[in-house]
């Protein structure tokens, strides 16, 4: 092989990476991770949807969606939170930290100021001690 084949075999292989992460990749990581002091943390990117829009967590510890709007469409410039009666406004390419701490399992939607754009929040029990 010479240097442009090989360049080509890696270009190959390297999409099919992105393709797999692009669409594995995400749903791999939508559990929020719990990080020293206990606060189940995850970042959310709010660009024409909510990424990733399924976030699971677990009930009775505390919660920070840290969600960033990469866009200026007016469409996404407020997050609603209606089953825990939170309601904020994100500013655009800017990270809105929101903190709670579900004290109930369930499936909670989340979604825009005009309920266009969805995503859900998935609480599960807490862990058995
Ligand atoms: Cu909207």
């Amino acid at each position: 092989m010479d240097t442009t084949e090989i360049m080509v075999v890696i270009g190959g292989l390297v999409s099919i990476a992105l393709v797999l992460w692009y669409f594995f990749g995400e749903r791999e990581h939508v559990a929020a991770q719990t990080n020293e002091s206990g606060v189940q943390e995850i970042g959310v990117t709010v660009k024409g949807g909510y990424s990733p829009d399924r976030i699971e967590v677990r009930a009775g510890l505390p919660v920070r969606l840290n969600f960033y709007r990469d866009e200026t469409s007016s469409c996404s410039e407020q997050v609603v939170f209606g089953d825990f009666g939170i309601s904020r406004h994100l500013p655009p390419f800017q990270t809105t930290a929101i903190e709670f701490t579900p004290d109930r399992p369930g499936e909670f939607t989340f979604t825009c100021g005009m309920s266009m754009m969805r995503g859900k929040l998935v609480v599960n029990p807490p862990q058995a001690a």
